[in-house]
C-alpha cells in the first residue's frame, strides 16, 4: 500500500476508534437502566480499565465500515460496534487471568487482575459480556428481526462453538504436537469468529443481499486468518514495548503455530496471498470497498 493510502487508512481507523471509544465511555458511565440497580463503583472502574485503555478497535471498525459500504449511517449502529468491542475486551481480561495466559501487561498497562484482583477481573469480564447483548437490543434504526439475528450470530461467534470453544481447544492442545489443520481450526474459532461476525454484523445492519452477505462473510473469515497469522508473526518479531503485551509468549509456552511449523518467510508470503484473497471477496463492491481492502492490508502488515 502506498504511503498516502496508508496514512488515510490509519487516519480513518483513528477517527472510528475515537467514535467507538466515546460511545463505550458513555455506555460504561450511564446511570442504571430500567430493571437494574446501579453498577458497583469497583466493578465499573474495572470494566473501564479493561475496555477504555486504548486498543486498535479493529472489530468495531469492521462493523461500521461494512455497514457503511451498504449505505448505513455509522452513528445509527454504534451500539452494535461497541457490543462487539465489549465481547473482545471481556475475552482479553479473561485470557490474561493467571488460570489462562497469566499476563500482567495489556495495551501497555497492568492487566485488570493486576490493577484490581482476580475475582474483580472475572466479574468485569462477565459484565462486559452481558452488556454486549443489552447493547444489541438498542439501535432504533434496526428492526426486531435484525436485532434477533445479531444476538444469535454474536452468541454463536463468541460462545461454545466460537471464541470460547477455540480457547478451550487452545488450552487443551497447548504443547501437544498439533498439526496445521488443528491450528487452523483453533484460530478460526478463537480469533476468526469475532472478526467474521464483525463483517456479518455490518452486513445484517445494511440488509445485505444473499450474495453480498456471502462475500462479506468470506472477507471477514479471510481477515481472521490474516489477523491471527500476523499476530503469530509479531509474537516472534516484535518487542513487548511495541506490542503493549508480552512478546515471545508462544515460543515460551511451546505453542505450535504456523510460524513454528513453516517459518517466517512462509508466513510473509502467505499473508500477501491472503490480502489478495480478501481483495477478491470485495470485487463486486468496486471502489466503495477500498477502505476494507486497506483494512486487510493493515491487518497483515500491522506492527502491534
Ligand atoms: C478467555 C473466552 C476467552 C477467550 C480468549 C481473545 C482470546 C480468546 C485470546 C487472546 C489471545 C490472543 C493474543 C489471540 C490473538 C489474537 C488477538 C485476539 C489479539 C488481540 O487483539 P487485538 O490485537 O487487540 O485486536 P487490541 O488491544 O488492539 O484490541
Amino acid at each position: 500500500m502506498k504511503h498516502a493510502a496508508k496514512d488515510a487508512f490509519v487516519d480513518r481507523l483513528a477517527r472510528s476508534a475515537k467514535l467507538v471509544g466515546n460511545h463505550l465511555n458513555d455506555v460504561l458511565g450511564e446511570a442504571a437502566r430500567d430493571g437494574e440497580a446501579q453498577t458497583p463503583q469497583r466493578l465499573s472502574d474495572a470494566m473501564g480499565h479493561g475496555a477504555l485503555n486504548g486498543g486498535k478497535r479493529l472489530r468495531p471498525f469492521l462493523v461500521l465500515e461494512t455497514a457503511n459500504l451498504l449505505g448505513v449511517d455509522v452513528e445509527d449502529i454504534l451500539d452494535v460496534a461497541v457490543a462487539l468491542e465489549c465481547i473482545h475486551c471481556y475475552s482479553l481480561i479473561h485470557d490474561d487471568l493467571p488460570s489462562m495466559d497469566d499476563d500482567d501487561l495489556r495495551r501497555g498497562q497492568p492487566t485488570v487482575h493486576i490493577a484490581f484482583d482476580e475475582a474483580t477481573a472475572i466479574l468485569a469480564g462477565d459484565a462486559l459480556l452481558t452488556l454486549a447483548f443489552d447493547l444489541l437490543t438498542r439501535p432504533k434504526a434496526l428492526g426486531a428481526e435484525q436485532k434477533l439475528k445479531l444476538v444469535e450470530k454474536l452468541a454463536r461467534a463468541a460462545g461454545r462453538g466460537g471464541m470460547v470453544g477455540g480457547q478451550m481447544l487452545d488450552l487443551a492442545f497447548e504443547k501437544s504436537a498439533g498439526d496445521a489443520d488443528l491450528i487452523t481450526q483453533i484460530h478460526a474459532m478463537k480469533t476468526g469468529a469475532l472478526l467474521r461476525f464483525a463483517c456479518e454484523a455490518g452486513a445484517i445492519c445494511g440488509n445485505a443481499s444473499d450474495e453480498e452477505m456471502a462475500s462479506l462473510i468470506r472477507y471477514g473469515e479471510t481477515i481472521g486468518i490474516i489477523f491471527q497469522l500476523a499476530d503469530d508473526l509479531l509474537d516472534v518479531t516484535a518487542s513487548t514495548g511495541t506490542l503493549g503485551k508480552t512478546a515471545g509468549k508462544d515460543v515460551e509456552a511451546g505453542k505450535i503455530t504456523h510460524i513454528a511449523l513453516y517459518g517466517e518467510e512462509w508466513a510473509r508470503n502467505r499473508l500477501r496471498e491472503l490480502v489478495r484473497e480478501a481483495d477478491k471477496c470485495l470485487e463486486a463492491f468496486g471502489q466503495k470497498a477500498d477502505v476494507l481492502r486497506a483494512a486487510a492490508h493493515f491487518a497483515a502488515n500491522r506492527d502491534h
